[in-house]
């Protein structure tokens, strides 16, 4: 079973770029006519027309009248230029599967890492998506129940991050390289700060080596929370990381400042479904029962974006059973997905050999939507590694 699956995984990596064409250009709708508005009868408009074979994709086209622009044999499809009445005469025609208009879109969506503080932990997570590793204290004592900074410590008020006195904390994300906007929000309230105390609020591009002031919560005392953002766009990538540093003459119960629903959120072009929202056409091997249980793959690439159609298997069981950076030589999660490739390549593979997005009854996008996925990150931003990193990878 494993040879097959691996068989075909090879098989669909080899179409992977038309695949991709395919994704950023198609829209599928439930309705084949949905979102379709010809204002002349006789204008054309470009569509793939996905039938039970391309051989009959492109028949159905030529006896509709329209022309055959593009074979899409991977989606047993055709890229074909109909008018309106030739596409409602396309519809009519046996075999013919569904009819998508061929328009560019766009699947932006908002995604967050965030930490609400409601429990006494560096290891929160709160946001659409999870953290890259925990909080992580300085010149402080490694505990969120006492020190300089806490976390959720009741008899401090609970449910919130303190820092007084120069306590420091950091904390690593990844988000997308291509997201237009980065910014790092949260509500704060202060307590004693004289003219010259402030908390800082930093920035960084590199996980926490080099730090940039982007902000800074200066003097003042309040009796409620206000809102804080700030833009921190030029930090983005698989690096992110924010941190806040106490300069406050005394700590807690003199000098403080309370943190509360920290969060860096930020637009990605992973929606639910992509990157490959079309099948992949592994559909006799799913009539055969063959979905990948009990066989794990293990994606050598960019890393992993958190997706459900990844997340989970067909019945809605986590797969992703392990993730490692072999750059960094760091395990990232067992069993608890992290968002880590920021280019997408990696993500775009896992689905084609994995995605658990369901087509009809029996049906997957991915080639094996059952299959445990261990994802390893060897490559960085620009596609490049080194000798000992992809050793290190293939090694683990
Ligand atoms: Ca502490
Ligand atoms: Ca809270
Ligand atoms: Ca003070």
């Amino acid at each position: 079973m494993s040879v097959r699956v691996i068989e075909i995984a090879a098989r669909v990596l080899g179409t992977a770029a038309l695949a991709g064409l395919v994704a950023c250009s198609a829209a599928p709708s439930g309705s084949p006519t949905a979102n379709l508005v010809i204002a002349d009868a006789g204008a054309t408009a470009s569509y793939i027309v996905e039938a039970d074979s391309t051989d009959n994709a492109a028949r159905a086209v030529k006896a509709a009248g329209g022309r055959v622009v593009s074979r899409l044999g991977v989606i047993d499809a055709v890229e074909a230029s109909l008018t309106s009445s030739q596409h409602q005469a396309v519809l009519s025609i046996q075999g013919v599967k569904q009819v998508t208009p061929n328009a560019p879109v766009t699947t932006l969506a908002a995604a967050s890492v965030r930490d609400n503080f409601e429990i006494g932990s560096f290891a929160n997570n709160d946001g659409t998506h999870r953290w890259y590793g925990d909080w992580v204290e300085q010149n402080d004592n490694n505990s969120p129940h006492a020190g300089k900074v806490t976390i959720g410590w009741l008899e401090r008020g609970g449910n919130r991050m303190i820092i007084g006195s120069n306590g420091a904390i950091y904390r690593r994300a990844a988000t997308p390289s291509s997201a237009s906007s980065v910014t790092v929000k949260f509500n704060y309230s202060r307590a004693g700060l004289e003219y010259g105390e402030y908390l800082a609020v930093q920035a960084s591009a590199n996980g926490g080596s080099t730090w940039t002031e982007v902000g800074r919560i200066s003097a003042g005392n309040d009796w409620g929370f206000n809102a804080a953002s700030f833009n921190i766009t030029a930090f983005r990538g698989r690096n992110t990381a924010i941190r806040f540093v106490g300069s406050m003459s005394e700590g807690f119960p003199n000098d403080y400042v309370d943190l509360d629903d920290v969060e860096i959120a930020y637009n990605t072009t992973y929606g639910e479904g992509d990157p490959v929202p079309v099948d992949v056409n592994a559909k006799r091997v799913h009539a055969n029962g063959i979905r990948g249980r009990e066989i794990g793959v293990a994606v050598i690439d960019t890393g992993y974006w958190k997706i459900n159609s990844l997340d989970v298997d067909s019945s809605g069981q986590g797969r992703v059973a392990a993730q490692y950076d072999a750059v960094t030589n760091t395990v990232v999660s067992n069993w608890a997905p992290v968002s880590t490739d920021t280019t997408g390549h990696g993500t775009h593979v896992t689905s084609l050999i994995a995605s658990s997005r369901a087509k009809g009854p029996g049906e997957y996008f991915g080639v094996a939507p059952d299959a445990r996925i261990i994802s390893i990150k060897a490559f960085g931003e620009d596609g490049s590694s080194n000798y000992a990193t992809v050793i290190r990878a293939i090694d683990w």
